[in-house]
């Protein structure tokens, strides 16, 4: 749907910002140490956090959901992250109605649950109802019903599906143009055919760490060797070249390169795409996309490799087909298998604290018991999740440390430091 009646965009920046102070952040940004992580009020202060949430996910594309959540029309998920509360409704076209959950009587949030399905949405305040497309229709005060019932719709934002995922933006102008984002990930993601897919488990972890260390902690893999249930299906090669590969990695490097290989000539005669996209810190981009071969079986997370589910998602024609793996600016990260996908969405909530949304999807016919055990499932991301979610809090507390100095990338964390590019360019264009 296309955004009618969306907030005014709010000038000036949020409550707590003299001049002095985006003056300094102004400073911080154009000198942001190239290569080198950020200065510690990045991670901690909480006017930055505002800032972050003004600049970057009160402007730009963030990852809502898949449609695996909201497969019928009605069905809709609450959102709230920093400051805002969104209701993302399924409409009866099958697109999506993304509506600011603020009641226009006094504010108060119309949807309460985290998800549900629902007919008109009814505010359990005053009673106010308003349409699934956010049009105020009864209003109960007999006599008093004076006002013009157009102008007290819930706010409005914009929302796309594409290849089964949910995007939303709640910038009045959306600054880049979504479909070309979409069209460079749906070839990748639209074989695993979401929409024939259901939720087998979702799980939420609140992280006490800043959504920036979040994003960065999931760009690279030098911390990888603390995945153990992880590195039974990842070759520990991860960002790595064959200039970088280490003498004790060289024999699994072969192997590695061997199903690579192996993997790529399936692809090509399945007519699956496999090259890796990379337009990390592009202004529209900000999207990396791979496929990768897995160990052992190469078919799924699992210790051995193999399948986690016996049903293969869509019409894709084999379960070795690695892992597809997707990044996008600023908040998610995708792997589609065979078998299943997984999806990680990142809500920030305060300056040190974010909420990582992880969603395990199957083939919608697939019956848990019978076609997939739920714990071995979930077993190796869930504890992924865990694993990273202590490394994300230790670099919390090192960034809160008036010691805390900034420190450098490694060459196989290039992706950090094109996420941190990608975020500085932003904020830059946002403070001006
Ligand atoms: O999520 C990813 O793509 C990689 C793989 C493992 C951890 N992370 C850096
Ligand atoms: Fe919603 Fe009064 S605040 S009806």
């Amino acid at each position: 749907m296309t955004a009618t009646n969306l907030a005014p965009t709010k000038k000036g920046f949020p409550a707590g910002f003299s001049e002095e102070k985006l003056d300094e952040i102004r400073v911080r940004l154009d000198t942001r140490r190239v290569g080198f992580s950020l200065e510690a009020p990045f991670y901690t202060d909480d006017n930055l956090f505002n800032l972050d949430m003004q600049g970057i996910f009160g402007q730009h594309w963030v990852f809502a959901c898949s449609i695996a959540e909201i497969p019928e029309p009605g069905d809709y998920v609450t959102l709230d992250y920093g400051p805002y509360s969104l209701i993302v409704l399924r409409g009866d076209d099958g697109g999506v109605n993304v509506l600011h959950n603020v009641c226009r009587h006094r504010g108060a949030r119309v949807l309460t649950d985290a998800q549900g399905t629902t007919g008109n949405l009814v505010c359990g305040y005053h009673s106010w109802t308003y349409s699934p497309e956010g049009d105020l229709i009864h209003a109960s005060a007999p006599g008093e019903m004076t006002f013009d019932k157009s102008c007290y719709a819930l706010k409005r934002a914009h929302g796309k599906i594409a290849a089964g995922l949910v995007f939303i933006c709640l910038a009045e102008e959306p600054p880049t143009d979504f479909h070309e984002t979409a069209k460079t990930f749906e070839p990748y993601v639209a074989p695993h055919e979401l929409a024939k897919t259901k939720v087998a488990f979702q799980q939420n972890i609140v992280e006490e760490g800043n959504w920036k260390l979040v994003m960065e902690n999931n760009r690279e893999c030098y911390h990888c060797d603390g995945h153990p249930e992880l590195a039974c299906s990842l070759f520990p090669t991860w960002g790595l070249t064959d200039a970088t590969i280490p003498p004790h990695l060289e024999d699994v490097w072969d192997r590695n390169q061997q199903a690579q290989a192996s993997l790529e000539y399936r692809c090509r005669r399945y007519g699956l795409p496999y090259e890796v996209v990379e337009e990390l810190d592009t202004r529209v981009g900000g999207i990396r996309i791979s496929r990768e071969s897995l160990d052992g079986a190469g078919e799924s997370f699992s210790a051995d490799g193999r399948r986690l589910s016996k049903k293969l998602l869509g019409d894709l024609p084999d379960f070795r087909l690695g892992r597809c793996s997707m990044h996008l600016q600023p908040n998610s990260w995708f792997h589609l298998l065979g078998d299943h996908v997984i999806t990680f969405a990142a809500f920030p909530i305060s300056a040190s604290k974010t909420l990582v949304r992880t969603t395990w999807l199957v083939a919608d016919d697939a019956v848990e018991g019978v076609d997939y055990d739920l714990e071995t499932l979930t077993h190796t991301w869930k504890q992924t999740n865990l694993q990273d979610k202590a490394f994300v809090e230790l670099c919390q507390q090192g960034a809160a440390s008036p010691f805390y100095e900034q420190g450098p990338y490694m060459k196989s964390e290039y992706q950090v430091e094109a996420f941190i590019n990608w975020y500085v360019q932003r904020m830059r264009e946002h403070v001006g």
